[in-house]
């Protein structure tokens, strides 16, 4: 956290003044009298100038004060626990997760919870995810529900330049379609190459979507993006294996980071059973079933991470979950933690700099 103790301590002399002692005239008297009164005038002006000025400057701040919203973001390892209080919103950019690590990337997975043109038209939503969002140095996005493509490019033109993306074809059987979306900083990634699953078993409501990345270093990578159906967990889940092998022999990369919102939990799936999907000798689940991702007061490991055995050189160990209801203060932004979304972000980093494969 920044410290904002910038006040410096004034000690030492007081200057001394000493006041000269004279005879005066009739006429140094009336021209003192004259001089007092323009000393006073000018002091008087100088107030009004002052009250002007700092009046303005509250107006600036208050202006400010609604545009930056910046979260004090977590920039050790995040862990269970959420950050210890809310903090009220710093004036300057908050402490990047990103770049707390020399040499590390980190990777986020989100469910915004039917993202369009409705959450678009909510600003302080959209505040908050922008803010959220231009902390990550990747973001694979679940739960895009859009006809058209404008709510993506509006909120992308409030990212800053850095950022591009990645926006998957509409996915799901009935008429509710969902688009995968993975924003990335391309100042530390670019996108070798990018696929949706080809599904033609009908295994997926919502075929997942996988992005080959290079980073600028030895680190690369394929992320998939997946939003598991929660009436068709266990099965979807099941055919996430062959989805990972899909991917690796399309591109020769064993690397793969399997990220989103499993369902994995609750009535969907026993969670238990996760992992002998995802045996230890072939993978590593980074958020693992004691991690609550929901916002709701219910406590469900809805959202994973899980890399695969060739990844785990890559990662540095720190992982967490964003629990951004205690990083904003979402009183005075005058709506509730649910109204951006209810699942929270899980993330994990990686060393961009000891990949052997
Ligand atoms: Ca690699
Ligand atoms: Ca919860
Ligand atoms: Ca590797």
């Amino acid at each position: 956290m920044p410290t904002k103790n910038t006040r410096m301590s004034t000690t030492g002399k007081k200057a001394t003044k000493k006041t000269r002692v004279g005879k005066r005239s009739a006429r140094s008297k009336k021209l003192s009298k004259s001089m007092r009164m323009f000393v006073a005038v000018i002091i008087a002006l100088a107030a009004l100038y002052y009250i002007w000025q700092s009046y303005g400057d509250n107006i600036a701040n208050s202006a400010d004060s609604t545009n930056s919203i910046g979260a004090d973001f977590p920039d050790a390892p995040g862990k269970t626990e959420a950050p210890v209080a809310p903090t009220p919103p710093p004036a300057g950019s908050a402490s990047l997760p990103g770049d707390s690590e020399a040499g590390a990337i980190r990777i986020y997975s989100f469910n915004i919870q039917i993202f369009g043109a409705s959450k678009m038209k909510k600003p302080k939503v959209v505040d908050v995810l922008v803010d959220i969002i231009s902390h990550v140095d990747v973001v694979a996005i679940q739960e895009v529900r859009s006809t058209n493509d404008e709510p993506v490019q509006q909120f992308m033109r409030l990212l800053p330049v850095r950022y591009d993306y990645v926006l998957g074809p509409r996915e799901g059987r009935t008429a509710s379609k969902e688009q995968y979306w993975v924003i990335y900083n391309t100042e530390k990634l670019s996108v070798v190459d990018s696929a949706t699953y080809d599904d033609s078993a009908d295994r997926f409501q919502r075929s997942p979507l996988a992005v080959y990345f290079q980073t600028k270093d030895r680190f690369d990578f394929i992320l998939i993006d997946n939003h598991i159906q929660p009436s068709d967990a266990e099965k979807e889940i099941a055919a996430l294996p062959e989805v990972i092998r899909y991917f690796q022999r399309m591109w020769n990369e064993s690397d793969a980071l399997v990220m989103g919102d499993f369902n994995a939990d609750g009535s969907y799936y026993n969670e238990n059973n996760l992992a002998s999907v995802f045996p230890d000798s072939d993978y590593q689940i980074v958020i693992t079933n004691e991690y609550d991702t929901t916002v709701a007061e219910s406590d469900n490991t809805y959202d994973r991470f899980i890399i695969t055995a060739s990844s785990k050189e890559d990662f540095t160990g720190n992982f967490g979950v964003v629990y951004y209801d205690a990083l904003y203060d979402f009183s005075s932004l005058g709506i509730e933690p649910k109204e951006v979304s209810d699942h929270f972000p899980v993330w994990a980093e990686f060393y961009i700099d000891r990949d052997t494969d």
